[in-house]
């Protein structure tokens, strides 16, 4: 069985998934794409050899007959729109981060999924299927360490464009952690709190870079994440869990040690295209085997509420310079 698949924004990681789906996976074939931007849909199409139809709107490659699953990887604030229709639609639709840019919008695809009566929707946070935070979670999981009482968290990309405003280091960047961080910990959170340091020289004027977020878990555990999206040096993913018997740390990604020209060195490395390339195969491949089964698993239209009643309450706080509080509507026994 082949999932006919449809891609709605084919832009950095729009093609890239249609690549992996067509050139790496097993089980679905591309053949409806659709872009604003219809010259790079059709680029796509061309540099990736597809036998696809390119769809003047979202809404057309949605309803069309032969798409039986849905790939959103336009920019955020079209997300809402593009899965309720998928919901309404009863397709399979698989969302790139954020799932909506409010928590009220995400609440609405949770009531329209909930309502639709079986999972459909399937969220972008890859994290939860890379290989080294899965080892952590089991760390945690195992009671290895004891009881959890902090973490110090940095997410460091190399440089942002100019298009990238100081609310994206929250809705943008820090939203894999406010995912990943509370599937880790098996914990919610109580509340958010930005405080800046010195601005770096490399930055656009109209952007605070670096930050630093400060959380509280319902449960106490108390988390520092660096965010610092123009470091230079690297993409760069840093989890460091401190429990009451030990200390466990993401693994960094397997690299070669070099001893040359009077050095010893590893490489860093640069694009987040590479960083989690093994995950990405593996959530799409999940998301594909879903669909086949009619078990769509992975993060939840649930989980992308949840990070985003946390991303609305950091953005507040980048606001206010206040602790603010964190505030989950109740969870529908639907999501288990
Ligand atoms: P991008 O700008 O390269 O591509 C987005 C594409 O969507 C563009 O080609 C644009 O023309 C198209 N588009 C915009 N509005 C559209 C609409 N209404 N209908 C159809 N197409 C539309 O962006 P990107 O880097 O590929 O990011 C896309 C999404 O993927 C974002 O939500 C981003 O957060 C997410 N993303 C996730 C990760 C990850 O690590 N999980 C990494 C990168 C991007
Ligand atoms: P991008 O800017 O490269 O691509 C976005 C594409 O969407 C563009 O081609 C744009 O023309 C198209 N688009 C915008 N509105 C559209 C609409 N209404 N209909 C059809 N197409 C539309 O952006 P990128 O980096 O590919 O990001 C896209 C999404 O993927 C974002 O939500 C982003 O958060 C997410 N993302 C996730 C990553 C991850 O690690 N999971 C990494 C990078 C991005
Ligand atoms: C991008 O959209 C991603 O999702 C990357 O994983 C993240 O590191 C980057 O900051 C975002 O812009």
């Amino acid at each position: 069985m082949t999932i006919r698949i449809g891609v709605i924004g084919t832009g950095a990681i729009g093609e890239d998934h249609a690549r992996r789906i067509t050139q790496t996976l097993s089980g679905g074939k591309i053949v409806a794409v659709n872009d604003v931007n219809q010259d790079q849909a059709r680029a796509v199409v061309d540099r990736l050899g597809l036998d696809a139809k390119v769809y003047e709107s979202g809404h057309e490659l949605i309803q069309a007959d032969d798409v039986d699953a849905v790939l959103v990887c336009s920019w955020g604030p079209t997300h809402e729109e593009f899965v309720l229709a998928a919901i309404e639609a009863g397709k399979y639709v698989f969302c790139e981060k954020p799932l909506a840019t409010t928590a009220e919008g995400c609440l609405r695809i949770v009531e329209a999924e909930v309502k639709a009566g079986k999972r459909l929707v399937q969220v972008g946070f890859m994290r939860r299927y890379d290989k080294g935070y899965q080892q952590l979670k089991q760390a945690l999981d195992n009671n290895e360490i004891g009881a959890p009482l902090m973490m110090h968290c940095a997410h460091r990309n190399p440089t942002v464009p100019d298009r990238y405003v100081t609310e994206m280091a929250i809705v943008d960047t820090a939203i894999h952690e406010l995912d990943v961080l509370r599937w880790l910990l098996n914990d919610d959170y109580k509340s958010m709190q930005v405080v800046y340091p010195k601005g770096t020289k490399n930055r656009f004027e109209h952007l605070a870079d670096p930050q630093i977020l400060l959380i509280e878990t319902l449960g106490g555990v108390r988390i520092d994440l660096e965010i610092f999206v123009n470091c230079q040096y690297g993409y760069d993913i840093q989890c460091q869990v401190v429990g009451e018997s030990g200390i466990a740390s993401l693994p960094e990604p397997q690299s070669l040690l070099m001893r040359k020209d009077t050095k010893l060195y590893t490489n860093v490395l640069v694009d987040w295209k590479d960083r989690f390339i093994e995950s990405y195969d593996i959530e799409l491949q999940d998301f594909i085997r879903g669909c086949e089964q009619d078990t769509v698993g992975g993060p939840s239209a649930w989980d992308g509420y949840a990070a985003a009643v946390a991303a609305d309450s950091a953005v507040k706080a980048q606001q206010s310079g206040a602790i603010e509080s964190v505030e989950m509507a109740g969870r529908p026994a639907f999501y288990g």
